[in-house]
């Protein structure tokens, strides 16, 4: 990519004074806007280790074009969160969008071990180019999970991404969190959970736009369906392994997306 004179000047004349090894700002937002993938990786990085630059970067992006769908896919470890996302980032290929996945890595003992198992769960994209799969931790970040997560949203936004699809463990502080950075949230849960469903009510399901029960295909799911059913509007069955149910989350994901977007033109 070529630059053009007269864009972003100063820091040009920034990045030059600086000489070798150091960012060069303006040739970073050119590509990272051009969809390089190396680019996007490096700046997110740079997000990720709390680089002061990286925020200047991020600044001189331009203004958010809004077009971006950012979906938060939460709930308990091994509900199926990651083979949903899996199957949602198909479905949202297959109408030819780019899409973005960041995997939310709390640094947490309990969820630490899950990162080597999404990106193998996710293989079915790693060769196609339209699909960039990142894990980001946010242990020792400023601002924490919120912060770093939309920074690299911002990211994906400028570089052209039509959705992000967000996994993020729905257990402790960081349930309400996701609702900061995702304009929808999915809460993934599984059947035979039991009491667990009870403190989910007051946490994960208050935050969730669509709740969906997965591994459908397990004994007690029916019970499930019912007993979420008196608490939440939408509940969406699936099974994630074999692609069943992918549709029904993908339409009302795309409902409530309209909402928000409808909202926002009122208020306007
Ligand atoms: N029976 C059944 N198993 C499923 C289904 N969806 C996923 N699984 C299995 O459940 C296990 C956990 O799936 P993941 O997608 O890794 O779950 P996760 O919520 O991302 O897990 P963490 O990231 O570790 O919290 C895997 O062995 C999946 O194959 C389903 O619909 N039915
Ligand atoms: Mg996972």
């Amino acid at each position: 990519m070529t630059l053009s004179k007269g864009s972003y000047p100063e820091m040009m004349v920034q990045a030059l004074q600086k000489g070798n090894g150091v960012v060069d700002t303006s040739m970073m937002i050119n590509q990272v806007k051009s969809g390089d993938i190396r680019a996007i990786s490096r700046l997110i990085s740079m997000v990720e280790s709390g680089d002061l630059e990286a925020g200047a970067i991020l600044e001189n992006l331009g203004p958010s074009t809004g077009q971006t769908e950012t979906i938060g896919i939460t709930g308990y470890p091994g509900v199926g969160k990651s083979t949903l996302v899996d199957r949602l980032a198909a479905a949202y290929r297959a109408e030819g969008k780019k899409v973005g996945i960041l995997a939310i890595d709390t640094s947490s003992p309990l969820t630490g071990g899950a990162i080597l198992g999404d990106r193998i769960r996710m293989q079915s994209h790693s060769l196609d180019e339209e699909v960039y799969i990142r894990s980001l931790a946010t242990r020792g970040h400023r601002g924490g999970l919120s912060q770093a997560t939309s920074s690299a949203i911002r990211v994906l936004e400028a570089a052209g991404y039509d959705v992000v699809l967000i996994e993020t463990v729905g257990v402790g502080q960081e349930e309400g969190e996701i609702t900061t950075v995702a304009q929808t949230v999915v809460a993934v849960v599984a059947p035979g959970l039991g009491d667990e469903v009870q403190a989910m009510k007051a946490g994960l399901l208050e935050v969730a736009h669509l709740v969906v029960v997965n591994k459908a295909d397990r004994e007690g799911a029916d019970t499930t369906i019912r007993d979420l059913q008196n608490w939440v509007s939408q509940v969406v069955a699936t099974v994630a392994l074999r692609g069943e149910g992918i549709g029904s989350v993908k339409e009302a994901i795309a409902a409530h997306q309209q909402q928000i977007r409808a909202a926002s033109h009122a208020n306007v």
